[in-house]
C-alpha cells in the first residue's frame, strides 16, 4: 500500500494495518517500527513528539552500529587516543545533526512527509542537551564533531547532569530561573550499568611500609560514591567514525552498608545517603567565567576526573604495555582548569597503586597532559581552599604539596634568592585560608599550555603566566585559535546558504575543507548570485521576525537592519554599552524632524542571553533591556525606525535560528577580556557583518576577511590598564557627553524607576568605569553611524557579506583539531576503509 502525502495534517492517515514502504526509505520503515514497538504507539495517534522519538531511535540504531565498529577498529588498531576532559558539553539538539552527518536527512524528510509531518516540526520537538554555560561548553561540542569527522580516535569525558543550564523566563522584565530537567525520554544516551567506578571522598591517609621496605601511602576510611557511565554517540560527518562521549552519573554505592541501615529501620538515613550521592551529578553550576569555590563543585570535579582516569587507565592496562608507554598511547586535554585534579589523580594511581617512583610517574603525567586556558579574568581563575581539599581529598593535597615542593626547588635553583618569584609561582597562595591555584598546577603538570586566540595566548604569556614563561621557556606555551564546526553552523543552521554555496562550488566538499570557500570570491560580482544570497538572508530574517512575533508579541520590520547581541550577560561583554547605545539612538530619533527621520535606517536591536542567578549586575542589565524594549516598542512616534527585542532563554537551538538572521552582530567586550569568542565566527559564516572591539578572535577575523569588511572600534588592549588607572587616580572623571544624556534619560525615569538601574550608571560614574564604557562610547556610536551608511548601500553590503564568508576558511574546528593533534597530542587519525 502506498501512503498518500498529507501536507497539512499532523495526524497519520487512517488506514491500512500492514503498511509497506518503498525499500529506499529505510528510515521510514525503521521509524514506524520504533513508533509501533519501542514506543508502543499506534500510528493512528502518533503526534509530533512520538514522530520525533521514532525518528531519533531509528537514527540511534544506525549510530550505535557504527559506534561499535569504531570502537572495535580503534581497539584493534591500538594507537594513541585523545581524551578530552570537559565539565561542559553544550551539545544542543542531536537529531538534525545525526541525520546530516549520516547523510539520510532527505530520506527522513520524505518518510516523515508520507506520515504527515514536516521534518522541521519533528526536529523542533527535541529538548536541547544544555550541559554547558556558553562558549567553553559549545567549543567542546564543536571539537567533538571535528574529531569524529577527521577520524581521530577520541573520547569526550564529562558529567551527566540531571539539570543542565536553567531555563530563563522573563517576568515583568526580570530574569527568572526554571530548572532544566532534560533526561526524560532522551534517546541519545546508552546507560552502561555494567561500567561503574567506586569514587572515594574524605577519609584519611595511612603510611605503611611495603614488603620491599618502601614507604607507601594508602587512602582509607573514605566514603564511596559510585560513578555510572552513560555513552553518547558522536557521529562524524561523511565518515563511518562514531566516537564516544562518556558522561558519568553519581549513585550511592550499592554496598551492604545501606542495606544494614535499611534493615535496622534507619530508612531515612539510607535514603539520605542515596540522595547525597546523587546530588554530585545533579546540577551544572550556572556561572560563566566565574568561580565560587563551593564544595559540591569540587566534589563534581574529582568525581568526574577520577572516574574518567580509572577508565583511561583500565583501557591502557588491557594492552599490557609498560607504564613508560602511557604517553605514547594517551593524550589528555584539560578544558580549562576544571579537570586539573586529573593530574594529581594520575600521579596518585601511579605511585600509590602501581608502585612507580615519583620521578618516573611525574614524567609520565606531564607528558600525557595538555592544558587549555580560556580566560584571564581573575574572578574565573580557580582556587580551592587548602582546608577544603584536606578534608575532601587528603591524599591529593599531600601530592599537591609534594609537586609544589619539587617545582619550587627547581625554580630556586634557576632563580636563586628570588623569594618574590617563589611566592608568585607557588601552587599554594599564602592567604587565609591558604589556597591552591589550579592554573599553576595545570601548567606544572602539563607539557603544553595553549590559549584560544592570538591576542589571548600573548596575554597569558605576558600577564598571568609571565613567570612560567621565564621558568619553562616560551615553548611550553602555544596558541590554538578557536573555531566552529561548519556542519552545524552552516550546513544545519543555514541549509539554503549551504546549498547555494555547494551549487557554486560544485559540491559540498567545503564542509570538510572550509578553506574551499575562497572560491566564492569569484562570484562576488555575479548579479544573480548576489540576489540569491540576499534572498536567503531575507528568508532567515523573516523566520526570526515570525518567531519574535510569536514569542514577544512585537512586530518587527524584516527589512530593518537586524542588530544582534546574543551571549552570556556579563559586564565584560558589555551588553550595557549596547543598550546605552540603543537609548542614545532612541533619543536621537525622538529629537529629529520628520524630514530627518526619512533618512534613518530602521533597526531592530536584538538581545539574548542568561545571567548567572547570583550575578546581580548582569540581571540589572537584562532588566534595563526589557524596560527599554517596552518603552521604545510602544512608542508609536518611533514606529519601525527602532525596535528592541529580548529573546528569552537563548540556547544552542535558538542560536541556530538567530545567527543566520543577522545583518550585524555585536562582539564588543572591553579589549583584553574576551579570550576568543566563537559566536563572532558563526555570524560571519552566515553572511552577517560584525561590529567589534580589537579583542579575542575578532582580531584574526579582521586579518582574514579584511579591515574593510568589519566595523572595529574602541580602546586597544594595551591601553586599557592605563585608562583604568587614570579613572581611579586621575584628577577628575569626565563622562562622555552623549553617554551623560543617556544617563539623564534613565535618571529621569524614562524606563521606569531610575533606582532600579542606579548600579549601572554608578559603575560608570562613581566606581571607576572598569569596563571603559564611557571611554568607548563615542567611537561605538560613531561606528554605528558608519554601519547605517554602509547598510544603505545594499550592493556594497552584499559584497562585504559574500567576501567575508569566502574568507572564513580558517575558523573551522577541523583546522583547530589538526593543530591540537600536531602540536600538542601527537596523534594520528585512523583511516576508515570499508567494513
Ligand atoms: C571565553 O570567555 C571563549 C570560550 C572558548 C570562554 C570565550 O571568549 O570563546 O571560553 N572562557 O574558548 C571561559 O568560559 C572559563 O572560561
Amino acid at each position: 500500500l502506498n501512503l498518500p502525502t498529507r501536507k497539512s495534517s499532523r495526524q497519520v492517515p487512517m488506514f491500512g494495518r500492514s503498511v509497506e514502504f518503498p525499500a529506499d526509505s529505510l528510515p521510514q520503515k525503521e521509524l514506524v517500527r520504533h513508533i509501533e514497538t519501542t514506543l508502543a504507539r499506534s500510528l493512528y495517534n502518533c503526534d509530533e513528539n512520538a514522530a520525533y522519538s521514532g525518528t531519533a531511535l531509528a537514527f540511534r540504531d544506525r549510530l550505535i552500529i557504527e559506534w561499535n565498529k569504531t570502537q572495535q577498529r580503534q581497539t584493534f588498531n591500538d594507537q594513541k587516543r585523545v581524551y578530552y576532559l570537559s565539565l561542559e558539553f553544550l551539545m544542543g539538539r542531536a537529531l538534525d545533526n545525526a541525520m546530516l552527518n549520516v547523510g539520510l536527512k532527505d530520506a527522513a524528510r520524505d518518510g516523515l512527509k508520507d506520515l504527515g509531518f514536516r521534518i522541521e516540526d519533528v526536529i523542533g520537538q527535541e529538548h536541547d542537551a544544555a550541559l554547558g554555560n556558553g562558549g567553553l561548553g559549545r567549543l567542546a561540542a564543536c571539537l567533538l564533531d571535528s574529531m569524529a569527522t577527521l577520524n581521530y580516535p577520541a573520547w569526550g569525558y564529562g558529567l551527566r547532569y540531571r539539570y543542565g543550564i536553567f531555563k530563563q523566563e522573563i517576568v515583568n522584565g526580570y530574569q527568572m530561573e526554571v530548572p532544566d530537567y532534560w533526561l526524560d525520554n532522551n534517546p541519545w544516551e546508552f546507560p552502561r550499568h555494567e561500567i561503574t567506578v567506586d569514587i572515594q571522598f574524605y577519609g584519611c591517609v595511612r603510611k605503611y611500609q611495603a614488603e620491599n621496605g618502601k614507604i607507601m601511602h594508602s587512602w582509607e576510611d573514605a566514603e564511596i560514591v559510585q560513578a555510572v557511565a552513560y555513552d553518547v554517540p558522536i557521529p562524524g560527518y561523511g565518515t563511518k567514525t562514531t566516537n564516544n562521549l562518556r558522561l558519568w552519573s553519581s549513585k550511592a554505592s550499592s554496598g551492604e552498608f545501606d542495606f544494614q541501615k535499611f534493615n535496622a529501620g534507619d530508612y531515612e538515613s539510607a535514603v539520605a545517603d542515596e540522595q547525597r550521592a546523587e546530588t554530585i551529578s545533579a546540577v551544572l553550576y550556572p556561572n560563566d567565567n566565574l568561580e565560587r569555590g563551593k564544595e559540591l563543585r569540587l566534589k563534581q570535579q574529582y568525581f568526574w576526573c577520577a572516574a574518567s582516569l580509572y577508565d583511561i587507565v583500565r583501557r591502557f592496562k588491557k594492552s599490557k604495555r609498560a607504564w613508560s608507554e602511557f604517553p605514547d598511547q594517551v593524550a589528555i586535554q584539560l578544558n580549562d582548569t576544571h579537570p586539573t585534579l586529573a593530574i594529581v589523580e594520575l600521579q596518585r594511581i601511579l605511585i600509590d597503586t602501581e608502585g612507580l617512583e615519583w620521578d618516573e610517574a611525574w614524567n609520565i603525567v606531564t607528558k600525557s597532559f595538555g592544558y587549555t586556558n580560556h580566560t584571564v579574568l581573575p574572578e574565573a581563575l580557580e582556587k580551592w581552599s587548602v582546608p577544603l581539599l584536606q578534608n575532601l581529598l587528603p591524599r591529593h593535597l599531600q601530592i599537591i604539596y609534594d609537586v609544589n615542593l619539587y617545582f619550587l626547588q627547581i625554580v630556586e635553583k634557576r632563580f636563586p634568592n628570588d623569594r618574590e618569584m617563589l611566592s608568585r609561582v607557588s601552587i599554594i597562595e599564602e592567604s587565609h585560608p591558604k589556597m591552591v591555584r589550579m592554573a599553576h598546577l595545570a601548567i606544572i603538570g602539563s607539557h603544553k599550555v595553549n590559549g584560544v586566540a592570538e591576542l589571548h595566548s600573548d596575554l597569558i604569556k605576558t600577564t598571568i603566566f609571565k613567570d612560567f614563561v621565564e621558568i619553562y621557556g616560551p615553548d611550553r606555551f602555544t596558541n590554538v585559535t578557536n573555531g566552529i564546526t561548519p556542519r552545524r553552523w552552516l550546513h544545519q543552521a543555514n541549509p539554503r546558504l549551504s546549498a547555494l554555496i555547494a551549487e557554486k562550488l560544485g559540491g559540498y566538499e567545503f564542509l570538510t575543507d572550509l578553506t574551499l570557500l575562497d572560491k566564492l570570491e569569484a562570484f562576488v560580482d555575479d548579479k544573480k548570485f548576489r540576489t540569491e544570497w540576499a534572498e536567503i538572508k531575507s528568508a532567515n530574517k523573516l523566520r526570526l521576525a515570525r518567531y519574535i512575533k510569536e514569542t514577544t508579541g512585537f512586530s518587527v520590520n524584516p527589512d530593518a537592519l537586524f542588530d544582534v547581541q546574543v551571549k552570556r550577560i556579563h559586564e565584560y561583554k558589555r551588553q550595557q554599552l549596547n543598550i546605552f547605545g540603543v537609548i542614545h539612538r532612541y533619543l536621537t530619533i525622538k529629537a529629529m524632524s520628520a524630514e530627518e527621520r526619512k533618512k534613518v535606517v530602521p533597526r531592530v536591536s536584538i538581545f539574548g542571553g542568561k545571567a548567572a542567578p547570583g550575578y546581580w549586575m548582569a540581571k540589572t542589565v537584562i532588566h534595563l533591556i526589557n524596560k527599554v524594549s517596552f518603552v521604545v516598542n510602544n512608542d508609536a512616534d518611533v514606529g519601525d525606525l527602532l525596535k528592541v527585542i529580548f529573546i528569552e532563554d537563548y540556547n544552542v537551538s535558538k542560536a541556530e535560528m538567530i545567527c543566520p538572521a543577522s545583518d550585524l552582530s555585536e562582539h564588543i567586550s572591553t579589549a583584553g577580556t574576551e579570550a576568543s569568542g566563537t559566536s563572532n565566527m558563526k555570524f560571519v559564516l552566515s553572511g552577517g557583518l560584525i561590529i567589534g572591539t580589537c579583542d579575542g578572535a575578532n582580531i584574526e577575523i579582521t586579518r582574514e576577511i579584511g579591515e574593510q569588511n568589519i566595523f572595529l572600534f574602541g580602546t586597544l588592549a594595551e591601553d586599557v590598564e592605563e585608562l583604568r588607572h587614570r579613572h581611579v587616580y586621575g584628577q577628575t572623571f569626565q563622562i562622555d557627553s552623549q553617554l551623560a544624556k543617556v544617563f539623564e534619560a534613565i535618571k529621569g525615569n524614562m524606563f521606569g524607576d531610575a533606582g532600579d538601574f542606579s548600579a549601572l550608571t554608578a559603575s560608570v560614574e562613581q566606581h571607576g568605569d572598569f569596563y571603559l564604557v564611557s571611554d568607548d562610547f563615542n567611537s561605538y556610536v560613531t561606528t554605528h553611524e558608519m554601519v547605517d551608511e554602509a547598510f544603505k548601500n545594499r550592493e556594497e553590503w552584499l559584497a562585504k557579506s559574500i567576501t567575508s564568508v569566502a574568507r572564513m576558511g580558517f575558523f573551522s574546528t577541523d583546522r583547530v583539531i589538526n593543530e591540537y593533534a600536531d602540536s600538542i597530542w601527537n596523534v594520528e587519525p585512523l583511516e576508515v576503509g570499508k567494513d
